[in-house]
């Protein structure tokens, strides 16, 4: 097949991913920095329907802080390059974790002074980001966190963050954006334990907030899977709360330092069962994933310029290519019947019956009494043949 990618596949990357430069906490840049307007460029020609930005990734943070006309010139030149290309912003995030301002962290600094600032810098990026058409704010709270449990009123942090999204919240409704809140997870790095670590702590602090319709999750593949979680178990349980408003696909091989790789190559079982849940929905039916695919990860630092773009182009091939081998494994009549084997359909059938009530099933001898839990604990359910099936799909073989 081909593995071509078209503006209909929704791909989107972050300009700080092709833009990265390499250098990481050991060495120094092994790259030139990409223009944001040469990265728009490139990236439409290579298939992706849009980009997305931090603040600082378009306009450098001095020159935001201090010089509003250079500031509205290096937006220009990025509206100018959106208008040639056609490329949409589906999603804007801030930057509140570069500058030395926000090492203690930003919207849960101790220093009231410093969550003012991050404040403000995130309403002018949402404010832009409503004007270019994003319809996704992400959150990313990198210093939202501590190296030293003692040197952070857990509590209070927790309070300054809602209040913070809160804000941001009211911020939107009274400006009448058509914009929802995606917090980001992550458990550490760069600090030692980071405020609101997985999908699953996010969705909870959801439902504290004063509009929690607004607020979801972007979970991202490596994140999770640092935590030694199931990204695919992560972005399932976001998706039928109605919580998945975004997603972050790239490749991380276990629990280790955040690799940020290029989508699939990692842990490409994961990726597989990942492509087929935000393709074709749950087996049983219920919310689907309609969102962009957007990849943020890091061309490894070995490569040049050029190595850059064929990076980009592998993300895009490798979920087209996984598209298919889950249309292909969802397609197989074998793979029907190993389903049914499993009684994997059967789960989406409520355990009561039609009508039936709380007192009908304690009287039903047939639940309890009567039910036959030896042959139910006797049969197999064929998950090898299943799990083979889908491996036989990724790999091309065995059809
Ligand atoms: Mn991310």
């Amino acid at each position: 097949m081909a593995l071509e990618p078209t503006r209909d596949d929704q791909f989107s990357f972050g300009l700080w991913t092709v833009g990265w430069p390499a250098a990481d906490p050991f060495g120094a840049a092994t790259r030139p920095p990409i223009d944001p307007v040469e990265s728009i460029h490139r990236l439409s020609e290579l298939g992706a329907y849009g980009i997305t930005f931090h603040d600082d990734d378009v306009v450098p943070f001095e020159v935001g802080l201090s010089d509003a006309a250079e500031r509205d010139r290096i937006l220009g030149r990025l509206r100018t390059a959106l208008d040639e290309t056609g490329m949409s912003v589906p999603m804007v995030t801030t930057n509140l974790f570069t500058h030395p301002v926000f090492k203690e962290g930003a919207f849960t600094a101790n220093d009231r002074g410093v969550r003012r600032f991050a404040l403000r810098k995130a309403f002018r990026q949402l404010q832009l980001g409503a004007e270019l058409g994003a319809r996704t704010f992400v959150m990313w709270g990198g210093r939202e966190g501590t190296e030293v449990d003692a040197a952070k009123d857990l509590g209070a942090a927790l309070e300054r963050y809602r209040e913070a999204v809160d804000l941001l919240t009211t911020y939107i409704t009274e400006q009448g954006l058509d914009m929802r809140i995606a917090i980001e997870p992550k458990p550490n790095e760069p600090r030692g334990d980071i405020l609101l670590p997985t999908v699953g702590h996010a969705i909870a602090f959801t439902y504290t907030l004063e509009h929690p319709h607004l607020v979801g999750v972007n979970p991202e593949v490596g994140h999770e899977q640092m935590s030694n979680l199931n990204f695919t178990h992560g972005i399932a349980q976001a998706l039928a709360q109605e919580k998945l408003f975004h997603v972050d696909l790239n490749g991380q091989n276990g629990p280790k330092f955040d690799q940020d790789l290029i989508f699939g190559h990692g842990n490409v079982l994961s990726a597989f069962s990942t492509v087929d849940l935000l393709e074709n929905g749950f087996p049983g039916g219920g919310p689907t994933y309609d969102g962009p695919r957007h990849f943020d990860y890091k061309p490894l630092r070995v490569e040049d310029v050029d190595g850059v773009w064929e990076s980009a182009r592998a993300n895009m091939r490798t979920y087209l290519a996984l598209k298919e081998r889950a249309a292909a494994f969802r397609a197989d009549p074998r793979v029907q019947e190993a389903l049914a084997t499993a009684k994997v359909t059967e789960l989406a059938q409520p355990t009561l019956g039609e009508g039936e009530t709380l007192a009908d099933l304690a009287a039903d001898r047939s639940a309890f009494e009567d039910f036959d839990a030896e042959k139910a604990g006797s049969y197999g359910y064929g998950h090898v043949a299943l799990a083979q099936l889908a491996l036989e799909h990724l790999l091309g073989v065995g059809a």
